[in-house]
This record gives structure tokens, sequence and C-alpha cells, in this order.
């Protein structure tokens, strides 16, 4: 089962039959069809809330409208490699090989031309819950004194009585060979919610930070009965999660010694985020997180901010009339709750994972964020001033696939996985 988000969505296709902008940038040569740039999806005024509060409405135009949005065609892209089952994670290693996970539980080794691949062994499976978001999801890698470490997030079951729940865990192993060794779970979430109330929203996307610092990122379980536990600083749900290497907790966390909080919690008030990068130039977190039916964000992750949900939102219940719609929470902003970098409003993008570009490939495109999007079947650039968005241009979107994850490559190109059980690679070079 896929994204809710997901689905056949006539408010984005009503949304995109009105976009016309197509822009052009260096490099690539001509695009059909440019035209005037003019606002596209995810403008209009008939996206807009009409019970919302004056101040409210304010915002997200702020937020929001004020974006000016693009289209961009680009050449054909390279496909580095199929066959992947809904592939979720990659990552790379310092030979340029990469690891990729795929969500039934397999994890993958493949040359860096993408022509040779092997499956990795060592990855326990009989606890494993592979339905709904579940499965094996995010990977990183790194070389430390000669040894290779790879951190793997992955959805699990409870032992014994607890069968019938599952919740977020992370596990680290070397490498060697096609082999993992001395596997260890170093993270277990603290709650694990029955797989017959919610299979959704485990997050995880997992980032390398520096100091020997992890951040892992869990979503809020998505049922009803679950969603406020991203308030709860006793709950793992919702959060983003800062550890160390080895799954010890940062003295310098933010609710250390706070009674009753789990001290791994970072930041809280997330719905269900899937996207985690480092700025290349301020360090800053960067993450995109799933909004419910519209109200998909970009946040930046703040040591011990609350980001809102499910008492401030963008979107609405699933299955309520978009245009008139009341959000989550009934409001977009309150005190003390951050506000997004830039949000959708009522189109769902649907964005899972998210990367900077820094490389020497694409100058033109120098720490602009790239977002892979599942139910928008599209990739979007973002181009910022410091934490401004200047503007949002709409890529790939012709191939009418759902994107789950993009990386750049260390030649600087841009590699994109498709979440199909046909999986790819794509690869975005000059
Ligand atoms: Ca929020």
């Amino acid at each position: 089962m896929r994204d809710q988000q997901c689905a056949g969505d006539p408010v984005l296709a009503a949304s995109c039959s009105r976009r016309q902008a197509l822009n052009r940038f260096a490099g690539w040569g001509s695009v059909a069809g440019l035209s005037a740039l003019l606002p596209a999806c995810g403008g209009g005024s008939e996206d807009l809330a009409t019970e919302a509060p004056a101040q409210a409405a304010a915002t997200e135009a702020a937020q929001n409208l004020a974006v000016a949005e693009y289209a961009e065609a680009l050449p054909e892209t390279q496909t580095l490699h199929t066959g992947l089952n809904q592939p979720w994670g990659l990552a790379f290693l310092p030979d340029r090989r990469m690891l990729v996970t795929e969500k039934v539980g397999r994890l993958r080794l493949l040359s860096p031309d993408g022509s040779r691949m092997s499956t990795v062994s060592g990855v326990p499976t009989a606890r494993l819950q592979t339905t709904g978001h579940g499965g094996l999801l995010d990977v990183q890698a790194e070389s430390v004194g000669g040894d290779i470490w790879v951190y793997l997030s992955y959805a699990e079951r409870g032992s014994g009585g607890e069968y019938n729940r599952a919740g977020t865990a992370v596990a680290r192993a070397r490498l060697v060979g096609t082999a993992l060794r001395d596997f260890t779970v170093i993270f277990r979430s603290s709650f694990k919610y029955p797989v017959k109330v919610s299979r959704f929203h485990y997050g995880s996307r997992l980032l390398l930070a520096p100091n020997n610092k992890l951040f892992i990122s869990v979503g809020e379980g998505r049922a009803d009965s679950l969603r406020d536990q991203a308030q709860a600083l006793g709950s793992h749900l919702g959060k983003i999660l800062r550890v160390n290497r080895n799954g010890s907790v940062p003295t310098d966390n933010p609710f250390v010694g706070r009674a009753g909080a789990k001290p791994e919690i970072w930041s809280l008030g997330h719905r269900n985020p899937q996207g985690l990068a480092l700025h290349p130039a301020t360090g800053e977190i960067w993450s995109t997180e799933h909004g419910p039916q519209g109200g998909d964000e970009l946040n930046i992750i703040q040591r011990g901010h609350n980001y809102g949900w499910p008492r401030i939102s963008y979107g609405c219940e699933y299955g309520t009339p978009p245009a008139t719609c009341t959000v989550v929470g009934g409001q977009t902003s309150a005190p003390g709750l951050d506000q997004p970098v830039t949000q959708w409003g009522r189109v769902r993008i649907a964005p899972s994972g998210i990367v900077f570009c820094d490389g020497s490939m694409f100058p033109e495109w120098k720490n602009h964020l790239f977002i892979a999007c599942l139910g928008g079947k599209e990739l979007w650039r973002v181009v910022l001033d410091g934490r401004r968005v200047v503007s949002r241009t709409r890529m790939l979107d012709n191939m009418g696939r759902r994107f789950r994850h993009v990386r750049q490559a260390p030649d600087g190109s841009l590699l994109i996985l498709t979440d199909e059980d046909n999986g790819r690679i794509l690869r975005i070079a000059r």
C-alpha cells in the first residue's frame, strides 16, 4: 500500500492544468513552450481556505503564494539501474559504490556505474514490518579507521506478545565484503503502535552530522488516536531525534534531564518527516515532512523547537473539500510554534528525500535544495536566499514516476530513486 497522499489528486491535476510557466536555465539548451513566468501549481486564490483567519491568510500568502513557481524541462535522464523493489535509501561508499535499501528488506550493493549488483547479507528480517509505510528504510555509510560503518532505519515489530505492534528502529553494522558484521540496534522507538491501528508514518530518514552525531526522523503514526504524540515529550513519535553514532544520548540535547521527556528528542511537532539534509554552507538541518491533505512543509530544524503538528497545519483532513476545508488544528500559526520555511498549500506534493546540490557539475544549482516527491511525481528545485525561498521549480514531472529520494553522487551528478516495484536509479548529469 502506498502513501495516501499519492492517490490520484484532482486538485493537483486542476492546478497543474493552469501551469504555464516554463523557464530556461544555462546549460540545458532550449525548453519547449517558454512563456511568461507566471505563478503556477500551488498558487491561486481558489486554493485558500475561505474561513481562514486574516492573519493566517496573510501568513499563507507570505509563506506560500509569494514564492514564484516554475516548471523546468530537462533532457532525458539516464537510468543507472532497474529492477529494485521500492528502493528507499542510497548511500555512497568511499570507492563510489552504492548501498541501496529495498523496502521489502534487502540491502543491495551496486558498482559505481550501476551495472553490477550484489545483495548484502546480515540484515535481520524476522521482525521487519514491511506493510504500509514499513520496511527497510534509509541507509547511511561512513568510513572510520578503515572500517565501513552502515546505518539502517526500519520498521520493526515487537518481540513475543508485542509482535502485532511496530515502531521505528535504527541499527548499525560494519560492512565486510558483502556482509554486515556486528549488527547492533542503537535506537528503538519507545512506543510501538498496533499494526491494525496504523502501518504508516515510521519516518525515517537518517543524517550523519558532524561531531559524531546521528539525526533520526520519526513520524507520528498517522492515526487520529496517535497524532497527539507528536506534541508529547514522553514519546519518540513525531520527532526528529539526535543521538551519538553508538546510540547514546548527547548531554547537550534540549530535553536531557527534564522529567518524563525522551532525551533523544531534538525537535517536536512533526507529522511524517522523510527528508533530512545539512545545508552545505550554514550547517543547518533542513527537513521536509508530509502534511495531511495538503500542507507539505519544508522546515529548518532548530534545537528544542516545536513545529506545530497537529496544533497548527496548512493541510486538511483527508476527504474534506480542498477548497473550503478547515486546516487541522483550526489554525496555521500559534505562539511558540515554528512556521515552515515554505509550504505547498492545498497542493499535495508528498515530499520524501532531499539534498542540497553543492558539487562542481552544476555550479548554477549551488546550494539549491532538491526534493523528491511521491504523490506529486516530480522533483522540486528550491532556490534559497539564506533562509528565504526565492523560487520553486518543478522538474521531471513528465515521467509519471514517484520519486523516493535524491542524492548527490561524488561526481556531482544527482541520483534519484523511483518508488516502484520495478524501481530505478535515475541519473541527472552533463
Ligand atoms: Ca509544521
